[in-house]
């Protein structure tokens, strides 16, 4: 049988700063944690809401806050972590003083999707921690996504898979469901530059701006249309699947603003999902945007902010970007 490389060894290899492996190390413990808490799915009574909501308003799956409970205690104990913040908490949580790390996640992304048994996910992003005394500061979260040191996603679907970036590539790291360690299945992921597959939510359709509308009824058009060729469609509404798609195979997938969502500037969150994913989707070859401008480049203004987003295929980005010039 074929010998994989673990985590731990790539890791070693890959990263000098043995802090940040401990970091990154309590995060894949927590990915196998939640993974095995999924499958245990309705036998262990963790599907279905809890009463609460989070900062967001969304009513919180049971699943939602086992999984954020997980991540909290496993970077605390790290001893690695500065600070941690959420999707499912208001404010960030202070851990080690004076630790070189913080890390912002949405602990399980997709939600909505665990009680029928589609993928979800978790989405990390690592960043540099201030002096210990500054901790408090909301504005020390702030940090353009270009500033992230790791960030990765953990997908929960047919396979647990860890994707990950330290800055030099996207790696994939599949869970050995038996010794429940994480091997490397894929070396340097890469998008093709063109597709002919796009996913986006389509009951959204007639709410999108200009650009969006335009773009997406080209597609529609097919082998007929202004881009002479056919496309095929796809959307699971876990956007860790729905990227998972495009490192895998290409293609691209838009969030876009749309009428419903203008007010909260967007669906999607900076911090925790349209960073992270971005800088994976531009390390992998592909690009990253708003339509107007790079995401990875923009000063955040707050923890929860959000944003449109549009990811995948380089030319498709690039093409979404002259449609939103010309409107
Ligand atoms: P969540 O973090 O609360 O799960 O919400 C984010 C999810 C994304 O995973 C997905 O792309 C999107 O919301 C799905 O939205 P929609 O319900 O419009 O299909
Ligand atoms: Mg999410």
């Amino acid at each position: 049988m074929m010998k994989h490389t673990g985590l731990s060894v790539f890791l070693q290899r890959q990263v000098q700063d043995q802090a940040l492996i401990k970091v990154l190390e309590a995060l894949a413990r927590s990915c196998v944690r939640i993974s095995t808490s999924l499958r245990q799915g309705a036998l262990a009574d963790v599907l279905g809401a809890l009463e609460s909501e989070n900062v967001q308003g969304e009513t919180q799956k049971k699943l939602d806050v086992l999984s954020n409970d997980m991540l909290l205690h496993e970077l605390a104990a790290c001893g690695a972590v500065a600070a941690m913040a959420s999707e499912e908490m208001e404010d960030p949580v202070l851990a080690e003083g004076n630790a070189p790390y913080l890390v912002v996640f949405d602990p399980l992304d997709g939600s909505s999707n665990i009680d029928v048994n589609v993928s979800v996910g978790t989405i990390f992003s690592v960043l540099l921690a201030p002096k210990a005394s500054e901790l408090t500061d909301p504005c020390v979260w702030l940090q353009p996504g270009r500033m992230q040191v790791a960030a990765g996603y953990a997908i929960y679907g047919p396979a647990t898979q860890l994707i990950l970036c330290v800055g030099k590539g996207v790696h994939q790291f599949s869970l050995d469901p038996l010794n429940c360690q994480f091997v490397l299945t894929q070396e340097s992921m890469q998008i093709p530059q063109t597709t002919a597959e796009f996913s986006i939510n389509m009951s959204n359709q007639r709410m999108w701006e200009p650009p969006v509308q335009k773009y997406i009824d080209e597609l529609l058009q097919g082998k007929e249309g202004p881009r002479g060729k056919n496309y095929n469609m796809r959307w699971v509404a876990s956007m860790v699947a729905d990227v998972h798609r495009i490192l895998t195979r290409g293609g691209v997938f838009l969030y876009p603003l749309d009428e419903r969502i203008r007010v909260q500037g967007g669906k999607l969150r900076l911090m925790y999902e349209a960073n992270p994913m971005g800088w994976l989707v531009e390390q992998a070859g592909g690009r990253v945007s708003t339509g107007h401008t790079c995401i990875l480049d923009m000063r955040p203004e707050r923890l929860h902010q959000r944003v449109p987003v549009m990811l995948g295929a380089a030319e498709e980005i690039s093409y979404l970007e002259h449609l939103h010039q010309k409107d």
